[in-house]
């Protein structure tokens, strides 16, 4: 999880005119007791060329519970997928680990589609399916649990991988006006795949669990998948 936490935030401050963005001190480091359970949660908000926001998130709820969320919201002024990234631990096993560079269109450009087919892509043993909601990730979505601790070591080089290849789109990606039909499409596919994350049922469930319903959807529409 910290592994995950550092080779993320090290790609990220490696962005050009990378800032933090401001959050409210009530909802960037989040505490709370609740029969003596360890309960926080860590976001961190950065902008920088190419994304509009990108969010990294560690959140430890209960005794059992770790949690890593990543999404990298690109500019919709660019040509970009959107990054996105969840570890689930339970009890020191990773149950879920899902990662994805997303389509802001009908489907990735077909460039980023001849990159993705090169990647090393490892064979791992116990993929999982998608819910329903899944159709906003792209065909190179991983979604595993991995079995052993060499299939969490190759999926923390995934991520690293997607990330990578996220990063050296920027290098070529030409800028659209704000206002273009190609930038305001992106845009709606962006709010597209926020509307679908909310129909996450086991996140809004969990946040339910321990703050209460009306805190989890605030909290699923202002801080995670607001758009
Ligand atoms: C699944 N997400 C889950 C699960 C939990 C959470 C408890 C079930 C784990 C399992 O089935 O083994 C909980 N995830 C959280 C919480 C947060 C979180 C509380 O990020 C934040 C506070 N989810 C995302 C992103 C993606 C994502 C960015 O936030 C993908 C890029 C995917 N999570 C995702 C998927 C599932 C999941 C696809 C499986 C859902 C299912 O099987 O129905």
């Amino acid at each position: 999880m910290l592994e995950a936490f550092e080779l993320i935030k090290n790609r990220i401050i490696s962005l050009t005119d990378v800032e933090p963005l401001y959050i409210e001190p009530k909802l960037s480091k989040i505490y709370s007791e609740l029969s003596k359970e360890e309960l926080f949660i860590i976001n961190e908000f950065y902008q920088a060329k190419g994304f509009r926001k990108i969010h990294l998130e560690v959140a430890k709820l209960g005794k059992s519970l770790q949690i890593l969320h990543c999404v990298f919201f690109p500019d919709p002024c660019y040509e970009l997928p959107i990054f996105g990234a969840d570890l689930v631990v339970n009890s020191n096993n990773i149950s879920a680990a899902i990662v994805d560079l997303s389509p802001v269109g009908k489907h990735l450009p077909d460039s980023l589609i001849s990159q993705m087919r090169s990647l090393k892509v490892p064979k791992f043993n116990d993929p999982r399916k998608l819910p329903e909601w899944g159709f906003i990730f792209s065909p190179f979505v991983c979604f595993i649990r991995p079995v052993d601790f060499i299939e969490e070591k190759l999926f923390l080089e995934l991520i690293d991988q997607y990330l990578s290849l996220l990063l050296s789109l920027l290098v070529n990606v030409g800028e659209d006006e704000i206002n273009s039909l190609d930038t305001t499409e992106r845009l709606n596919y962006q709010k597209r795949y926020c509307l679908n994350q909310k129909r996450n049922e086991k996140t809004r469930g969990i946040l339910t669990k321990f703050f209460g319903s009306s805190w989890a959807d605030e909290y699923v529409n202002k801080i995670l998948f607001e758009c």
